[in-house]
């Protein structure tokens, strides 16, 4: 191997190849490799051809004259055309079969069900978007959705799409001041909520946050809010409705709008490593293209499967492969309010069997957490309606990805590594699970019209195995355009580095086949004694351990070496810490990356501060690492105490 300082050095060698079935392949939209190459060959050299393809499968109220205008940084897709995501999502099946099929199958964490059809949901938007329209908030207006995973947020988001608002989803775990913030920021004049949600047993007091948020005026001028947990609540006369009570006074009569293709869609905030949060804003036309595309590739979808995407709606995954990804391809999505151990550690597992989940889409973090609480959960339930399994959110360890496939797949599912960004809008470095052998551990190789690459500090691209940056170069239809009222953060974060070409901010590498694996942020990436080395390889290495549920490494100041190495391990259900384990691990790491890799030191924890989507907020824990206080932001951190016990000296 290649050993260049300058880039990120890549140790961890995964070998295991598994191709797909040959029964899954004959099924598949995308057949075999060679097919990929073909039609991935084709997007890449003449994209205005493949992507005015995709888009022709969607209804448009009026045809686009322009596929791409590209000004770097700044994209437009579907030039002239007039479309309405939620005419695609809902209207264009109601001359179907697909009027009478279930668009949302839900459940409650109480354990309550809904069902809702595509007419039925057809329905709702029209008469919510009526709701919207008597409160005067109208095209371009800018609305706060902050819901618990419930039909009504699939609602919301759909009327605003219809109405041609822009809405700005709230994670329901988010404390008062990101609410307020996020207010602040998009000048939304209404929020839509509820009383409560339910989460482990316990009630969120959403309005009660919201109130919080809105003590002393903001711009927000409107509060609707949704009946769910029947929780006390305070409303405020002139300022807060009841969404029941509005829908009294509305009829089901609402044409969508003709929305040109680059009307605003949505605001999604996310927290940049400093500093306020950015707000990503994305557009009609190239996004609904984007999400529709890749549900049906990646996922090749079909209309008798019920999709499973456990993401929260708060999060980008939820919007687009909760939401607007498997309505727009006609499937049946499936939503989940709460939380996977609640009542017991085999909620996922009881949801699947009960309604005969085909797809399942979720985190490598809940993946670890399933492997730690102990395969007899698994074991007690029938899976095998699965037909497919996909993860997003972080690097998966090959062992995880072996225990998924084994244990939840049965040996017989694809699973589909995808790697993408509240950024990227959709899907963009991926296994099609009838064409592309996977390797445990990577994303595979990149979808249609994506052109990623490797770069060194200079924008060169790195040789097979040497780790580097990730770049995109040239724009692709779901892309953000922009940060909302900050076009020079947004050239500045992005497009400055290199011309033209988009930095993700992740470290990867490619290996002889051109896989890429994705090696976590840049931010992240230790330099010890003058190697650079990815945290998540030595996590890997970390979990692949017998013992390890869990790991989270740092880089902790040193005057030899730059950064020494810091583990902070979590381990399985039942084994005990002990002072030999930890030597134990190090060694591990050494047999299985090399001396240099070895943690200096290794910390036994509970739990890891991790956000709501289950990234490892390694940014507190490396202040942890060197006794410092914790002081950046933690609003997106989802267990406080977690701080706390990490910060005790172990006995
Ligand atoms: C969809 C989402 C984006 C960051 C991204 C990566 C990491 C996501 C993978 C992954 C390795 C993956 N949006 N990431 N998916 N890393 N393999 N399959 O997660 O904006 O919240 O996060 O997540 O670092 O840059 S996000």
């Amino acid at each position: 191997m290649k050993i260049d300082n300058r880039n990120i050095e890549s140790h961890l060698k995964e070998k295991r190849v598994f191709k797909p079935a040959k029964e899954f392949a004959r099924k598949a939209r995308i057949k075999n490799l060679a097919q990929y190459r073909r039609m991935y060959r084709e997007s890449i050299r003449q994209p205005d051809k493949f992507w005015s393809r995709e888009a022709k499968e969607l209804s448009w109220q009026k045809r686009w004259r322009k596929v791409l205008e590209w000004k770097a940084p700044f994209a437009k897709w579907f030039i002239g055309g007039k479309l309405n995501l939620s005419a695609n999502c809902l209207d264009r099946h109601l001359t179907t079969h697909r009027r009478n099929k279930a668009a949302i199958l839900w459940e409650g964490e109480p354990g309550e069900k809904r069902t809702l059809t595509y007419q039925q949901l057809h329905r709702e938007v029209c008469r919510f978007a009526n709701v919207l329209k008597r409160n005067k908030i109208g095209k371009g207006r800018r609305v706060i959705i902050y819901l618990p995973t419930i039909p009504e947020a699939a609602i919301a988001m759909l009327a605003c799409a219809r109405i041609g608002a822009v809405h700005s989803v709230v994670f329901g775990g988010f404390s008062a001041d990101s609410i307020r913030d996020r207010i602040h920021d998009s000048g939304a004049i209404a929020l839509i909520t509820a009383d409560g949600s339910y989460r482990r047993g316990g009630i969120v007091p959403l309005k009660k946050n919201v109130d919080d948020a809105l003590r002393g005026g903001t711009s927000v001028k409107r509060v609707i809010v949704f009946q769910r947990a029947h929780n006390e609540i305070h409303m405020e006369e002139g300022r807060d409705v009841w969404w029941h009570r509005e829908l009294e006074y509305v009829d089901d009569n609402c044409p969508p709008a003709a929305l040109d293709s680059e009307h605003p869609l949505y605001i999604l905030y996310t927290s940049g490593s400093t500093g306020k949060p950015k707000g990503i804003l994305h557009t009609t036309g190239g996004y609904l293209v984007g999400i529709y595309s890749t549900t049906k590739y990646v996922f090749d979808i079909r209309d008798e499967d019920i999709f499973w995407c456990t993401a929260d709606v708060g999060w980008v995954t939820g919007h687009s492969y909760v939401v607007y990804g498997p309505l727009a391809n006609g499937a049946t999505t499936f939503m989940y309010e709460g939380a996977p151990n609640w009542p017991e550690p085999d909620r996922f597992w009881k949801i699947i069997e009960q309604n005969r989940i085909n797809i399942l889409y979720t985190a490598p973090t809940a993946i670890r957490a399933f492997i730690r609480w102990g395969d007899q959960w698994v074991k007690k339930h029938d899976l095998s309606s699965l037909r497919l399994l996909g993860t997003v959110g972080e690097p998966i360890n090959p062992e995880a990805w072996i225990w998924y496939h084994k244990n939840i797949g049965g040996e017989h599912c694809p699973v589909v590594d995808t790697w993408w960004q509240t950024e990227t809008g959709a899907i963009m470095i991926t296994p099609l699970p009838g064409a592309i052998p996977t390797k445990p551990g990577s994303a595979t190789l990149p979808f249609f019209g994506v052109d990623p690459a490797v770069v060194d500090p200079n924008g060169k691209e790195v040789g097979a195995n040497v780790g580097g940056k990730l770049i995109i170069r040239g724009p692709w239809p779901s892309m953000l355009r922009t940060i909302y009222r900050d076009t020079e953060r947004y050239k500045k974060q992005y497009w400055s580095e290199y011309k033209e070409n988009y930095v993700t901010g992740d470290g990867a590498r490619r290996d002889e086949d051109g896989y890429f694996w994705i090696v976590g942020r840049i931010d992240d990436v230790l330099n010890v004694a003058g190697h650079r080395l990815g945290t998540s390889e030595i996590e890997s290495a970390l979990v692949s351990h017998v013992r390890v549920a869990e790991a989270a490494v740092v880089g902790r100041p040193d005057e030899l070496k730059g950064q020494s190495v810091v583990a902070f391990v979590t381990l399985k259900s039942g084994v005990d810490a002990s002072n030999d384990l930890k030597g134990e691990l190090r060694d591990h790491v050494g047999v299985h990356i090399g001396a240099i890799a070895k943690p200096d030191e290794v910390r036994f924890a509970e739990a890891l501060p991790k956000t709501r989507s289950g990234k490892i907020m390694r940014r507190l824990l490396k202040e942890i690492a060197s006794g410092a206080k914790v002081s950046g932001d933690t609003t997106t951190l989802e267990d406080f105490s977690v701080l706390t016990k990490l910060a005790e000296p172990e006995e």
